[in-house]
Formats: structure tokens, sequence, C-alpha cells
């Protein structure tokens, strides 16, 4: 598909991978980190210096993400690729329904996390956390930007979920469970949302064409994957699970398609061998990620030191790669690919890395069948 100019918007990707023209960076004004709740607490690490404290994020902090995301955005647009911005509402109130009351709300990153893009169209995500519940609203001006624009482009909401006490297993809202205790939990496929009613992030969704993979963990469960299968009705939806992953959200830190027949899997969280098949019978490769170059996490921040690997593909033989990432950069030069550095460490507390900060508008190309 060739029929993109900058001047009108069309939706329209159907992987992670084909030459990105259009797309939304996010922005960290006014982000919160939002009081205790059920979902939120069972990702934050036990040792986390975020255990226990709320409130706005500090304004240097925000200032500076800010400052990586305006740069980012103008690298991307230096290359070609058409940025638009969300308009952040007030994080700082709350968020109150007749189900569930939360004292702030999140911020506007990331939106990877909100907005599925499937071809022409937009899901906004159930999402599973009460302070991310409004979230999607951050995105409207442009949902109708887009809707007055481009006579296809469907914009959907999948239903939006209760979240009452019902949707979390009380076992997670324990202070110490330890390293072991839940891994074994992962393994057994026990996370802390139940099957209550249907939850997914948009985050939990890697797009292959006409196959959808969504992991099975903390913010997306069984229910959410039906629902998604049986909105896509012309989609294969397989359900993965990450075992080797104590905090399992969001699967853009632990699988990382580049380009047909090649994707990063995090060693650490290795695909299990029966959800290898569909991609060994097609001749995919699944490659172990180098290593993250830091040991730790930026402070304030949710995410594993594994967003080395959430990468932004910008063609099958370009990546967006976190500056600092060297060993990960390294690895993308060996597999043939030109890497585009950039520095967004400093926004990672903000909710991810480069993949995670974004959401598709615009790939070229149609949906491929890379699974026959
Ligand atoms: N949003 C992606 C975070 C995944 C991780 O913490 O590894």
């Amino acid at each position: 598909m060739s029929n993109w100019t900058p001047e009108k918007t069309i939706v329209n990707s159907w992987n992670e991978w084909d030459p990105l023209r259009h797309v939304i960076v996010g922005k960290a004004d006014n982000c919160h980190i939002p009081p205790e709740e059920p979902a939120l607490d069972a990702k934050v690490p036990e040792d986390s210096d975020m255990r226990g404290q709320w409130g706005k994020r500090p304004q240097e902090t925000i200032d500076r993400a800010n400052e990586l995301l305006d740069t980012f955005a103008d690298q991307l647009r230096a290359r070609g690729v058409k940025v638009d911005r969300p308009t952040p509402i007030d994080h700082s109130l709350p968020a109150t329904t007749p189900d569930f009351h939360t004292d702030s709300q999140f911020g506007c990153m990331p939106p990877r996390d909100v907005l599925l893009t499937v071809g022409s169209e937009i899901l906004e995500a159930t999402m599973s956390y009460r302070c991310r519940w409004f979230e999607y609203l951050n995105y409207r001006p442009l949902m109708q930007q887009y809707w007055e624009e481009d006579p296809n482009f469907r914009h959907e909401s999948a239903p939006k979920p209760r979240l009452t006490d019902a949707d979390y297993h009380d076992d997670y809202l324990s202070e110490k469970i330890g390293v072991e205790k839940r891994l074994q939990w992962t393994a057994d496929k026990f996370f802390v949302t139940t099957e209550e009613e249907p939850l997914f992030d948009a985050a939990d969704v890697l797009r292959f064409g006409r196959d959808l993979v969504v992991q099975h963990g903390f913010t997306t469960n069984l229910k959410g994957i039906e629902w998604i299968r049986r909105h896509f009705p012309d989609h294969r939806v397989h359900a993965v699970n990450f075992p080797g992953d104590p905090y399992p959200i969001h699967i853009d830190a632990t699988f990382t398609p580049l380009r047909p027949g090649l994707i990063l899997n995090n060693p650490q969280r290795r695909l299990p061998d029966d959800q290898r098949v569909m991609f060994e019978k097609n001749g995919w490769e699944i490659v172990d990620a180098a290593q993250p170059a830091h040991n730790a996490p930026p402070a304030l921040c949710y995410s594993s030191v594994w967003l080395s690997m959430n990468v932004l593909v910008l063609d099958p033989k370009t990546v967006c790669v976190e500056k600092s990432e060297v060993y990960q950069a390294e690895q993308m030069d060996k597999l043939g690919m030109e890497v585009v550095e950039v520095d967004l460490r400093d926004a990672y507390a903000f909710g991810g890395g480069l993949h995670c900060c974004t959401a598709d508008v615009y790939r070229e190309g149609g949906c491929e069948d890379y699974f026959p």
C-alpha cells in the first residue's frame, strides 16, 4: 500500500515491522504515581523505591522525559515519519465510577498500552488498572481527527470493565510474596487478574498480519483474549505466556518481532516449546535477546531492565534502540539491522521504552498470512 501522504490521515497497520509512516508519541505532562491498587501493586517489584508512595512525579523528571520524547518525535520526523501527540487530561483528578474510586490517574504515557491498531481500526483497550480507566481520553482528540479525515477509519472501544475487587486475586495483595512463589504462580498461570470479565491492555498484543499473538498475564486475562478473538473474526488469535517472568505485563519487553521470520525472545522469559510450533513450522527464527546494559531500572520506574529489547522497528532493516543499550544495538547490527540510537532512558519511568511510548497509525503494507 503506497497511498500515504502526510496531508491526510489514513489508518493502516497490520504488523510490527512494515515501513512506518505515521505514529503517535506519548507525553509525560503531569504524570502521576498512582495510589495503591491491586493490579498495579502486583507489578511493582517488592524491593522497588515506588512501594508506598504516590502523587505527582517530580517536575524536573517530567520536563526531562518530555525533552527526550520531543527529541524522539523530531528524530522520527527527520526520517519522514509523521508524528502526532496526544492532549493530556488532568491526571491529578481522582477516577470514580459506581464500582471503584482511586485518588489519581496515571498519565498520557505510554500510548501502546491503550491503543491497538489493526488494519484500519484503532481499538481502545479495556485496561486493567483503575488509575488507567480514563486514559483513552488523552487520545480522543486524535481519534476524532482521524475519524474526520479517514472515511475508512474504524474507531472502536472495548467494553469498559467494572474493576471491582472481584477482578483481582487477594493472594497478590500480600506485601511479601517472594520471587520463587511468583514464578510458580506465573508457571501455573495464576495471575493477579481473575476471569470476572474481559480485561486486556493493548501492549499485550503483537500483530503478525492475519495472526495476533496475545500474552496472558497480569494485565490480560483469558476472557480478554477471547474478546479480542471474537472482535477480530478474520484473525487467528494465539494466547501465549512466559513462565520466567514474575511480573508479566505487556509482551513488548519479552517477545519482539523484527521482520518476517525473525523474533527476539527475552532469555529469562522463554516462550514454552509447545507455543513455538507455529513459528518453527513456518521457518521463523526465535533468538535470545542481548543482555540489558543496566543492572537496575531507573528511579521510580515500573518496568524491568528488559526495556532494552523494547525497540521500535521503522522498517525491516531499520530499528530504533535506546542509546545506552549497547549490547542490544550490537546484536541488531549483527542481525543486519541499521540502528537508530534514541536517548530515552530518563523517560522509562513514565511507562516504558521506545515501543511502549508510541502507537502505530500507518505502516505500509497489507494483511499478510505469515503462518499458512
Ligand atoms: N511495559 C513493558 C514492561 C515490561 C517489563 O517490565 O519487562
